[in-house]
């Protein structure tokens, strides 16, 4: 079925994992990215990403001749598109990928073939690609036409967890929503190659709203216990035992507070719903921004706890944006450490990340804050900030956290 092969546009976080998963099926793929430095490492066995497992998948994908990374689109059977959808400053969807990666692959097409959106996208996305084919395609139909169309187009959200992706990728279940029931049906075979969780058929639109909603639910539920930790601090209440003991109710789960959300896809994804309905999103929207000021909170605590000490010395445990990973995007953990350096210029600020080797580029350059082991910056610190709750940081013992003010951001010392 796929003996022209399947081909992954963007190689990152998603499009390269999902590569390796169809090479191990033993099928034949061919990754695709705008970066030809990720393409030469992906061709030399290595993977450009940090992920439990992925490494080993990508060379052993590479070595046996199933996978090849390049920088031009080939002609393929199957086309999924894997490229970041981001959000402009005043939070509308950036498409601008996608219709980069769209346009890449029209050229390609000469019917019978599938493409398929796998970047989480505001509502109407999916139609919207199939639009731009016919558009750069007008000898071939596509399924907004009437009739049966010469290509297929659908959209199968990725719903993977950053460090359980290779496990993932594989288990969980998976929507598959194409523009008509046909294409849903051919995006279902590229699925059934390595997917073991149920294939949910559905259309287009239906599993746009699907993918939105489910990270919209769990950015609403960790502004509840945001703002429930705001709310307990007031009161001088300690949230984690409130919330373990409500927890305890069976119809009852909140998530954990924190010092914001970070990553590219919580924090991102309900904006799009928010665009969409404007006028009907008030819930989504605030919980949104209850999240987004949470980082200035922890910031402020910090200031509180140095005040009147001097010269102080700030431990910031953890830059990613959760823990046991090695990303920093959109990271909280970057951010509060940053102001926090710029905001008390008298202070020595070390941050911890055991991830990283060297600063992100947006905090290398201030003066008083420098990268340091976890056993030095918290036998240097006298205020220890515990952003990120990675395993690693369980080797702390009470004894070398004794005399110093905490501000735990995640209940992690408790
Ligand atoms: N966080 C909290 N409190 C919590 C849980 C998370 O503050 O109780 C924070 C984390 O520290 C992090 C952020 O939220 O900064 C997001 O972390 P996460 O582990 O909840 O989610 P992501 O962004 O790594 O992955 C999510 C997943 N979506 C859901 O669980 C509904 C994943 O399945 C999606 O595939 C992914 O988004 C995506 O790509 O959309």
């Amino acid at each position: 079925m796929f003996g022209h092969g399947i081909v992954v546009i963007g190689l990152g976080y998603i499009g390269l994992p999902t590569c390796a998963a169809i090479a191990g099926r033993g099928v034949s793929v061919t990754g695709v990215d705008v970066n030809a430095c990720t393409v030469a490492e992906i061709n030399a066995g290595r993977s450009p990403v940090f992920e439990p497992d992925l490494g080993v998948a990508v060379a052993g994908a590479v070595a046996r001749g199933l996978l090849t990374a390049t920088t031009e689109v080939p002609a393929a059977d199957a086309f999924l598109i894997a490229v970041p959808t981001p959000f402009t400053d005043d939070h509308q969807p950036d498409l601008s990928h996608v219709h980069a990666a769209t346009a890449s692959i029209a050229p390609q097409l000469r019917g019978g073939e599938v493409v398929i959106l796998e970047s989480t996208s505001p509502p109407g996305t999916t139609l919207q690609i199939s639009r731009w084919l016919s558009e750069a395609r007008p000898d071939l139909t596509f399924p907004h036409q009437p009739g049966v169309p010469d290509v297929h187009v659908a959209h199968c959200p990725e719903r993977v967890l950053p460090g359980r992706i290779m496990i993932e990728m594989v288990t969980n279940d998976r929507l598959v929503g194409g523009l008509t029931p046909a294409c849903s049906a051919r995006a279902a075979a590229v699925y059934r190659i390595f997917c073991e969780g149920e294939i949910l058929l559905t259309d287009a639109a239906s599993a746009e709203m699907a993918k939105l909603t489910e990270n919209s639910f769990r950015d609403v539920n960790i502004a509840f216990a945001n703002e429930l930790a705001a709310v307990c601090e007031e009161v001088e209440v300690d949230v984690w035992e409130v919330i373990r003991l409500a927890n305890h109710h069976p119809r009852v789960d909140i998530l954990s507070p924190g010092p914001g959300v970070g990553g590219h896809c919580i924090a991102v994804d309900p904006w799009f719903i928010v665009s969409a309905a404007p006028h009907r999103t008030r819930l989504i929207r605030t919980a949104r921004e209850v999240n987004d000021a949470r980082p200035g909170s922890v910031v402020d605590a910090i200031a509180t706890a140095v005040d009147n000490m001097v010269d102080p010395v700030v431990a910031c445990l953890g830059l990613a944006f959760k823990a046991n990973v090695d990303d920093l995007r959109g990271s909280p953990a970057v951010d509060i450490t940053g102001r926090v350096a710029r905001r008390l210029p008298g202070a020595s600020v070390l941050a911890v990340e055991p991830h990283v080797g060297k600063l992100p580029p947006m905090l290398d350059d201030i003066a008083n804050l420098a990268l340091e082991s976890a056993a030095d910056a918290v036998a240097k610190a006298d205020v220890v900030v515990l952003l990120v709750d990675h395993n690693q940081f369980r080797a702390i013992t009470p004894a070398e956290l004794d005399g110093k003010q905490i501000v735990d951001t995640r209940g992690f010392f408790r």
